[in-house]
């Protein structure tokens, strides 16, 4: 299997985050993606890591707001001109019922748009993040082109990031970018399947209304978990998507006992649903030694987790999301695809 890589993603390199009231060193990070690099340099070879390809703004507005799309872009030079080059995060929010109307201030803008304090803008993110959506699209492109499989390795992740907003790491949805593009290229069903220990909320929320895209996520229950406000089992779709969207949250502790089962539905529900080809939002932070999750799968269990996938037998295009278990993030990633192709 190709994997897509550009380097581009170390621009986004925040320093810190904030959980639970406490400035913390960020868990999402460059290295992350480069120790991922490095393990499917290993194991696929140096030659199965291709460049991105450009794909411009068009398919990026073809499931995010534009405006959003154009504050990420233009944020940079505002907020450093007021604030210096600090990196930065929102701290106001727009409660409900509140004007529409832009206000005079960078800060006040990024209430808008941000949705929590994990996600901090720096100089370089809009490169990082628009390179990120160009590592998904090439990803895609190799599939739609006749490959079997690709691997996005996309940093940082994506599947938080909804039509108008951002955060969890996130700012633009590689795999709703990617699961899009197959629709503009003429499928008529394309699956998303979501296996990162959180909820896929900014991609379910892109497709909601939508029959074409079916979403289907798997992980922590929302009561206990971010991105908490979504990712319930009685979220099924609306409008022409109604019963297009299928959550399959889990208690903490789950193993893979209880994630397989949870997997095997997920993956009946894409066969029944007809899907043409599937993107997967592939996080391992459902990783038992993950920092911040709370999962109990073993390194062992990502291979059968990859042959399962497989079982779908349709086109697929892997996207990196989640995993914070640094020292363990490349061969979980690397089982998953080793699984996937054996
Ligand atoms: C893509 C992705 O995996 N985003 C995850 C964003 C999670 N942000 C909230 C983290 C809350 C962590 N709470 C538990 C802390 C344990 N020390
Ligand atoms: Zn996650």
């Amino acid at each position: 299997m190709k994997t897509v890589y550009s380097d581009l993603h170390g621009l986004q390199d925040a320093e810190a985050e904030f959980i639970r009231g406490k400035r913390v060193p960020s868990f999402e990070g460059p290295r992350r993606a480069e120790l991922v690099l490095a393990r499917v340099k290993e194991a696929f070879g140096l030659e199965s890591v291709l460049e991105r390809r450009e794909f411009g703004l068009q398919p990026l507005l073809e499931v995010h707001d534009e405006r959003m799309v154009s504050f990420l872009s233009d944020f940079w030079p505002r907020w450093s001109e007021e604030n210096g080059a600090v990196d930065a995060f929102p701290n106001a929010w727009p409660p409900p019922r509140a004007h529409r109307r832009q206000t005079q201030r960078i800060g006040a803008e990024l209430g808008r748009f941000c949705v929590d304090m994990s996600s901090p803008l720096m100089e370089g993110t809009w490169r990082a993040v628009s390179a990120g959506a160009d590592v998904a699209l090439t990803a895609q492109a190799l599939v739609s082109a006749g490959d079997r499989a690709a691997f996005a390795l996309c940093r940082p992740p994506g599947h938080h990031a909804g039509r108008d907003y951002f955060g969890g790491y996130c700012f633009l949805n590689n795999a709703a970018i990617a699961a899009q593009s197959f629709i503009d290229q003429g499928a008529s069903r394309v699956a998303v399947l979501d296996v990162d220990y959180h909820h896929g909320n900014g991609t379910q929320d892109i497709f909601y209304d939508r029959g074409d895209v079916l979403c289907v996520s798997i992980h922590a229950d929302p009561t206990k978990e971010y991105p908490y406000y979504l990712g319930y089992a009685d979220e099924t779709g609306e409008g022409p998507g109604a019963d297009a969207n299928c959550n399959l949250p889990l208690p903490w502790g789950s193993d893979y006992a209880t994630y397989g089962e949870a997997l095997v539905a997920g993956v009946s529900r894409i066969k029944q649903f007809g899907a043409e080809a599937v993107v997967i939002s592939l996080g391992v932070d459902t990783f038992e030694s993950d920092p911040i999750s709370r999962f109990k799968l073993r390194s062992d269990d990502f291979l059968y987790l990859g042959k399962t996938i497989a079982k779908l037998n349709l086109p697929t295009v892997f996207v990196m999301e989640g995993g914070y278990a640094v020292e363990a993030i490349g061969l979980n990633v690397v089982n998953v695809l080793s699984g996937f192709e054996n």
